[in-house]
């Protein structure tokens, strides 16, 4: 028998998209018919100074398809950067669990493109504002597609698909003067999400630090959905998928988010093209959580509600293997933007749950497509192709590319073979699993996901102060653009079922009071059910460690960008040292300057300027570092752009190191303030994200201490000391 399962490995997909890559490199330009063309400027005329002749096929087609270019925007996560990459498993550990093969095989890297995404801004909007961010990942398996699309929050908005219309067009912007773009802050979100109990969980995370990343390399995605693994026998696991970056979880603080949407609206796309260019390739471990089906009620909530999460400690992660994120596209329309993911792409070996969310999507994704693409056939867009080879007998529709052959279109055939022929189980047919349902037609949820508030205070509990106040002051920031007092003082309610100490902090900001007996009746339609029964005594926990990024946290200085800054004067030996120690550490350091250039040291040596200031911003830095050197200091003393670089670095909670000279500028900067100088020795004391070397003996550990303090990504301590935008 003919098998049509290619050897695949890591660089399959690539090797097929070489078939539709063009290079214009030594080439004459052609029109799309493959005609040389001798001139470009001018469309053909009656006459230097006459009217267009219809004749200019040229023009015509160039026109033409100009015109047509777009296609519609996603309808949420317009906005998205894809990258391509593979996933290869540590070890078949996973067999006991799944057939899936791309999870088993420890020799096969399967080739993969990740989208990720913004939620509600469209193609054009910023990076960086507040917002869920999208993770979705298509692994091109030697045994078809295999789509999980997540995002980087572990639980959703809603219970139900039929209320996703609802929520994406409240939080989306205004009807009538599509204000305000890429931002939940506004009334109708707010008006939605007071009259929908089931979204406090998820508002919880949204108002956390998570909702703005510092880096797509350093963001956690989830599957969100309790899915089904099925091994070879047949057996059903469930499964919830965790992708967790080796470099951690961090992100940016609101000030500095808010910034960068206007000084570098691409952020997070260019952070992401330019680490993979320099050879940073980001890595995520890919982790599941595993319930054998008799556990299902032995929680206290549903593992079919998404807006539930199950805590690590009742079901610990285990790891599966890593993806290594190694090639920019090589055009973003061809494949960022026509990338079509659907979660009910799955391969043998995982199913589908009944979760009334993952049940809604199933339909949605590919009704979408159509719309985008105008078309079925756009599983055939290289990007979308599966590595196997197509056989089936869809055929026709706009813009078909494959050529059928033979004459038997339909099945069963005896005119072509019986061919193509179906798989049973054991030669790959995928096989639904075979789960007992039975029931009423009904328009209801179980009683068993009538529970929106307990998980949203596990969430409360389990930050750290600073990630606390974070939160606070985004709910003051997005309530406080809300103009009905009436939603605010309803949100607020809401916030005293979660935590009275949270509703009480947010509610002195946004001007209500937080109510004695707040009661929000659900729009879910919830009835009492067998689930519901079993569940009455199930686990659950009330505070868990994994979802405060600061407990949690990776510490490392890989591929984080340190601003130098100088004018003539510095210290040439210094700089290349610290260079170099930063470079060990796997960083990178920028030279920022007034003006681009040359810059000379003390000593005469030259150095490149980078950036100059008006071009960049200590925004754009995770760290910064300024040399001794009498002349640059004395200039930097003398530049508003240098001291507010420091100053704003400093508030922003981030690294900044100096030497000698540079600790006066520090001072004049307001980063070594009244709260740092020890008033009576006059020796300058300072949080350890504050590295200075004032003689020999500090500055042997200098590089080494400003490293540490790198690696530990913010300061949060200085927001105790003083007001500090974050
Ligand atoms: Fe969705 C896109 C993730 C709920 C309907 N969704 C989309 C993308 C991601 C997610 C990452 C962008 C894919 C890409 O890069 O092209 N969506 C999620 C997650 C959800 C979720 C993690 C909850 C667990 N989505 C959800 C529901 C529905 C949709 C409940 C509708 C019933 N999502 C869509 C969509 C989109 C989409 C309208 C828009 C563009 C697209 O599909 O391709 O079908």
């Amino acid at each position: 028998m003919k098998a049509n399962k290619p050897n695949v490995n890591q660089h399959s997909k690539d090797k097929q998209l070489d078939d539709f890559r063009e290079d214009p490199q030594d080439q004459y330009m052609t029109t799309d018919q493959g005609v040389r063309v001798n001139h470009t400027d001018d469309h053909l005329k009656a006459g230097p100074r006459g009217p267009l002749l219809m004749e200019d096929f040229h023009f015509r087609e160039k026109m033409t398809h100009f015109d047509h270019e777009s296609i519609p925007e996603r309808v949420v996560h317009a906005r998205g950067s894809g990258a391509h990459g593979y996933f290869q498993p540590y070890d078949d550990s996973m067999k006991e669990f799944t057939k899936a093969k791309f999870l088993t095989d420890p020799n096969t890297r399967t080739p993969l493109f990740v989208r990720f995404s913004t939620v509600v801004g469209s193609r054009g909007s910023a990076d960086t504002v507040r917002d869920v961010r999208g993770f979705a990942t298509k692994f091109y398996t030697e045994e078809g597609n295999y789509d999980l699309v997540g995002n980087n929050i572990p639980v959703f908005f809603i219970q139900d698909a039929n209320k996703f219309a609802d929520l994406v067009h409240a939080i989306k912007p205004d009807p009538d003067n599509e204000m305000p773009q890429a931002s939940a802050a506004h009334d109708t979100f707010w008006d939605f999400a007071s009259l929908m109990p089931e979204i406090n969980h998820m508002i919880m995370w949204v108002l956390s630090d998570r909702a703005i990343p510092r880096s797509f390399r350093m963001m956690d995605g989830f599957g969100v959905h309790t899915f089904r693994f099925i091994n070879e026998a047949g057996k059903a696991t469930f499964v919830k998928f965790h992708w967790k970056p080796t470099l951690g979880v961090h992100s940016l603080v609101w000030d500095e988010a808010q910034k960068l949407a206007g000084k570098d609206a691409d952020w997070l796309r260019r952070d992401l093209w330019e680490a993979i260019d320099m050879g940073h390739y980001p890595e995520f471990e890919l982790n599941v959580q595993l319930v054998p089906e008799e556990d299902e009620f032995k929680f206290d909530f549903d593992l079919l509600d998404a807006t539930k999460i199950i805590p690590e400690e009742l079901v610990p992660l285990r790891p599966i293997g890593k993806m290594v994120l190694n090639r920019n596209p090589d055009n973003f329309f061809a494949e960022t933007e026509q990338v079509a993911f659907h979660p009910g792409n799955l391969v043998p070996g995982i199913d589908v749950t009944n979760d009334p969310l993952l049940q809604g999507r199933l339909f949605s994704y590919i009704d979408t497509q159509l719309n985008r693409f105008n078309s079925a056939n756009f599983g055939e867009v290289p990007i979308n192709r599966p590595v196997t080879t197509v056989h089936n007998h869809q055929g026709a529709g706009f813009m078909r590319q494959t050529i059928n052959k033979g004459k038997a279109n339909y099945w069963p055939n005896s005119i072509g073979g019986g061919c193509p022929m179906m798989a049973p189980g054991n030669q790959g047919g995928y096989v639904h699993y075979a789960e007992k349902v039975e029931g009423h037609k009904i328009r209801a949820r179980s009683e068993s996901f009538n529970n929106h508030y307990s998980q949203a205070t596990m969430f409360w509990n389990s930050m750290t102060e600073p990630e606390k106040k974070h939160i606070v002051k985004a709910a003051h920031f997005e309530l406080g653009k809300v103009e009905s007092k009436e939603i605010r003082q309803r949100m607020v309610g809401h916030f005293s079922k979660v935590s009275m100490d949270f509703a009480q902090r947010v509610a002195e900001g946004i001007g209500v009071e937080v109510p004695k007996n707040f009661d929000q009746e659900s729009t879910g339609n919830y009835e009492a059910d067998d689930a519901s029964k079993k569940m009455k005594s199930g686990k659950s926990v009330k505070e868990t460690k994994f979802v405060s990024i600061e407990k949690d946290k990776v510490r490392t200085a890989k591929s984080r960008k340190v601003a130098i800054l100088l004018e003539d004067g510095y210290d040439y030996c210094e700089v290349m040292q610290v260079k170099q120690a930063l470079k060990d550490a796997g960083a990178s350091a920028k030279i920022v300057s007034k003006f681009h250039g040359m810059r000379k040291a003390s000593t005469g040596e030259e150095i490149e300027t980078d950036k100059s200031h008006i071009t960049t911003g200590s925004i754009m830095y995770d760290a910064i570092y300024i040399p001794d050197g009498e002349k640059s200091i004395e200039a930097l003393m003398k530049e508003g752009d240098a001291l507010h670089f420091i100053n704003e670095a400093f508030k922003h909670g981030k690294a900044i190191a100096t030497s000698g000279k540079g600790i006066e500028l520090f001072k004049k900067a307001d980063v070594l303030g009244v709260d740092f100088a020890d008033k009576t020795s006059g020796k300058v004391k300072s949080d350890k994200g504050v590295v200075t070397a004032g003689n020999d003996a500090e500055a042997k550990e200098f590089a080494t201490m400003f490293i540490d303090a790198i690696k530990e990504h913010r300061h949060w301590d200085r927001e105790e000391k003083m007001m500090v935008p974050a």
